[in-house]
């Protein structure tokens, strides 16, 4: 499976127009050595979910620090695409192939390689609330369709009480966190926004390219709340965004899919920049809207987002869905 390498087609861990500078603990390798998280008396609770397709699996854990009662952390392990540069340092004279079948020109083995060509991408959420072990957790799922009315009398305010903590959206914004990953910034306070590397991406090559447009202005929780009057923001979020990526990336525009999620986790509005050739998760059709799309119905009616019905996928046991099923008697 060819990768192109990220670094070598712009410098995607370079931060502010530096190709291959060092990122925070997300991309730089020296500060992910210094940065480490510890796991010393972690032990797994459960696993959350497992998929063999995308080489991910979701654990519960618990850590116990010195005789302090011990807090749930979910952590996330994901083998990491390959990369062409990198090829020939796995396969050449000295590597540790051993033999598994072999049958007449066929064989297969195991490759043992070097521990830096051997890297997992680690996320880690800690002290993790219950809200973030439900969220990963494996389940069956189900459709809901949200008139304008049930957001106002349903979802609306169960997001006020029941929503995601967005901290780390406002230490980005504010430069507390990953400053030193910002790829772009448009500063307006009304119509500007920040393009970061998201958290699922870490940035070694391009086939699984992932950036986050967060906007400045605050009290925008999601798709819901926009009307005509956000245009400005949402254009140059698309313009702008899709520009900065070619410029760092090489990337073009028609080879990216841009959208926003509904219902999203994090209340507070931002933009996802995916790779087109990238099966991201979260970008099927009961979750993901083009931003392209979103212009062009604010264009045609002001008020779209306020006034049609939204379809989106909740899990058996979100307590939005319990609502749902309250109301509906479904
Ligand atoms: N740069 O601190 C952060 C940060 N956080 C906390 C979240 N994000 C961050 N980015 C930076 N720094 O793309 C990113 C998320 C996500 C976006 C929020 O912000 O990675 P959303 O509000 O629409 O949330 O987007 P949503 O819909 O839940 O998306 P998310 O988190 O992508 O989850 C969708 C599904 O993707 C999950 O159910 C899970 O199956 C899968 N998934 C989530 N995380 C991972 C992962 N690390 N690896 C593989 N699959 C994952």
């Amino acid at each position: 499976r060819g990768s192109r390498g990220a670094r070598g087609s712009g410098g995607a861990r370079g931060v502010r127009g530096e190709p291959g500078g060092q990122g925070g603990a997300q991309g730089g390798d020296e500060a992910a050595l210094t940065v480490g998280f510890d796991l010393r008396g972690f032990r797994v609770e459960r696993i959350l979910q497992d998929s063999a397709r995308s080489k991910t699996v979701f654990i519960h854990g618990q850590i116990a620090d010195d005789g302090a009662e011990a807090k749930d952390v979910v952590i996330i392990l994901e083998k990491t695409p390959f990369q062409t540069e990198t090829l020939s340092l796995l396969l050449n004279k000295d590597a540790d192939l051993r033999l598994h079948v072999k049958n007449d020109i066929y064989s297969t083995y195991s490759l043992y390689p070097p521990p830096t060509l051997n890297e997992i991408k680690t996320t880690v959420v800690y002290p993790a609330t219950e809200k973030h072990i439900t969220k990963y957790l494996r389940q069956e799922v189900y459709l809901v369709h949200e008139s304008e009315d049930d957001y106002k009398t349903i979802t609306a305010p169960y997001l006020e009480s029941k929503a995601f903590s967005i901290q780390w959206v406002y230490n980005i914004l504010e430069k507390k966190a990953e400053a030193d990953q910002i790829v772009y910034e448009n500063p307006d306070a009304q119509n500007g926004f920040l393009l970061i590397p998201d958290l699922k991406w870490n940035q070694k090559q391009l086939d699984d390219l992932y950036l986050v447009a967060i906007c400045h202005r605050r009290g925008i929780k999601s798709l819901r709340d926009l009307t005509s009057e956000h245009l400005p923001l949402l254009q140059n979020i698309l313009q702008e965004g899709q520009e900065a990526i070619s410029e760092r990336y090489k990337v073009k525009g028609n080879q990216l899919r841009i959208y926003l999620h509904y219902q999203p986790s994090y209340y507070h509005l931002h933009v996802h920049f995916t790779a087109l050739s990238y099966d991201a998760p979260g970008s099927s059709v009961e979750h993901a809207h083009l931003l392209s799309s979103v212009i062009e119905n604010l264009q045609i009616d002001p008020k779209y987002y306020q006034k049609h019905t939204l379809v989106f996928a909740l899990k058996a046991d979100n307590p939005l869905l319990q609502r749902f099923k309250q109301t509906r008697k479904m």
